[in-house]
């Protein structure tokens, strides 16, 4: 007899759910099921998870191809339950090719293809349904976005559009998505899109998909105009629709938590920011090379910008940019020092000159500090006058951050969470104020 094992989470329970116990029971005589634990699914950053244990278990019976089911609860206990079960053939979606090899040891591990389309009337599920996600540009980051993706229960990516087709198209197989010829095909498809193409077309692609009715996660910076993200805001409030910023800092849980701790009052009144960030990058890459819109502030001033928003106001006094430019005439270097009413900040980033990346807010009775990565946000320190007393911080930061983006769209279009406290309109509107005067003093 032929003994076959597969694990999963099944939240939600879909047609690729459906498939994928179809293909494993085909590969031999006894299916065996491992279905998570919320505990386990917690320990290795799944998000979301909506179902009990009890539902999904009861969904995986319901299919009619487990033979067995069996509770998964630890990282280790895939190779204990082969040994255990006398296993055959372990089995997963080809959503996680490579990451499974090492059971090769123990067993023959077979990927079966993921199923591309799940958009059918199977996944309508009481309140929650999987939610749809077309993407819109193919380059690095897309392609991060596609595999945090899976982390995040309840959105799923179902395609991509590239005005270049053969981009597109590459892209689409890499992945296991599908390609839009049109963005009219994409949009009639997905509930989501997340727009990665270049700064200079966010703002008409967020545009085009909020008049089509769409959620829009757009990357940062959002526009390069006040008034076209002001509008985007709008736009999206008219239509119902839930628009986001992907500073992804704002979304990840020790970010969060510093600034709650920031604004608890412990450090006093909060009277300077200083926040840097820097990225030696390659002289070949757009960001140093375009000369509307790129150098370094355009490429990281949101980030910069965002505790410098969120702790001292949007409503700044003013502004002043000190820069090193490269031939092309674009900043390699700036810091912007930023005049508050009650003190001030200051935001330096350089994609051609190397710093200490590092976060600091000043209060009257005390500071905070982040050291880099801050902006992946998984340690700070709360400091004071009186030198040995240290408050230390630490939180988990999942991956490359994508899915607390990801997670937090999902939550509010659910009506999980309706607050926009993770990156305000306000905030998001003054980030892209700050980046229009930057390009008018640059006279780009
Ligand atoms: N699946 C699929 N097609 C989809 C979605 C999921 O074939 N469109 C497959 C997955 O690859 C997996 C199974 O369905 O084999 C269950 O998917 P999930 O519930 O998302 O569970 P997952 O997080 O993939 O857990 O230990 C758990 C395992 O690592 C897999």
């Amino acid at each position: 007899m032929k003994k076959v094992i597969t694990y999963g989470t099944f939240d939600l329970f879909h047609e690729g759910h459906y498939r994928l116990l179809q293909r494993a029971k085909a590969l031999g005589d006894y299916l065996i099921v491992g279905v998570t634990t919320e505990r386990y699914d917690k320990a290795r950053g799944k998000l979301n998870v909506v179902d009990s244990l009890m539902t999904r278990i009861e969904n995986v019976r319901k299919s009619g191809f487990a033979d067995e089911i069996i509770i998964e609860e630890t990282i280790g206990q895939k190779i204990s339950d082969i040994k255990k079960y006398d296993v055959d053939i372990f089995t997963v979606g080809s959503d996680w090719v490579g990451k499974f090899d090492y059971i090769g040891e123990y067993c023959e591990v077979v990927y079966l293809e993921r199923t591309k389309d799940i958009s059918s009337t199977q996944l309508r599920h009481e309140a929650h349904r999987v939610q749809q996600i077309g993407i819109i540009g193919t380059g690095r980051l897309p392609a991060r976005f596609v595999k945090e993706s899976k982390f995040v229960s309840g959105a799923s990516i179902l395609g991509v559009y590239n005005p270049n087709k053969e981009h597109a198209a590459e892209f689409a197989k890499r992945n296991e998505l599908k390609q839009y010829e049109t963005l009219e095909e994409l949009y009639e498809a997905v509930d989501i899109v997340h727009i990665a193409s270049p700064h200079s077309t966010h703002y008409a692609y967020a545009k085009d998909a909020l008049e089509h009715g769409k959620h829009v996660i757009c990357e940062k910076p959002m526009t390069l105009r006040k008034a076209e993200t002001a509008e985007l805001y709008k736009l999206a409030r008219e239509k119902n629709c839930v628009l986001i910023e992907d500073i992804k800092t704002a979304y990840c849980p020790g970010f969060d938590s510093l600034i709650n701790v920031a604004r608890s009052g412990i450090i006093g009144q909060i009277k300077y920011v200083d926040a840097c960030f820097t990225r030696i990058a390659d002289k070949n890459t757009r960001e140093l090379i375009d000369v509307k819109t790129g150098g370094s502030f355009t490429e990281m001033a949101s980030t910069l910008l965002l505790p410098i928003m969120k702790l001292m106001g949007t409503e700044y006094e003013d502004v002043r940019f000190d820069c090193i430019h490269n031939e092309q005439g674009l900043d390699i270097f700036t810091k912007a020092t930023i005049s508050y009413e009650r003190g001030f900040a200051s935001a330096t980033c350089g994609l051609g000159v190397k710093a200490e990346g590092r976060l600091m807010i000043a209060g009257t009775e005390g500071y905070i500090v982040a050291e880099a990565p801050w902006w992946k946000t998984t340690y700070f320190e709360v400091r004071f006058e009186d030198a040995s007393r240290v408050e230390k911080y630490t939180e988990r930061f999942l991956g490359d951050g994508f899915r607390y983006t990801i997670s937090d769209m999902v939550n509010r279009i659910n009506g999980v969470t309706t607050s926009t406290m993770q990156l305000t309109k306000e905030e998001s509107e003054a980030i892209s104020n700050m980046i229009e005067q930057f390009l008018g003093q640059e006279e780009r």
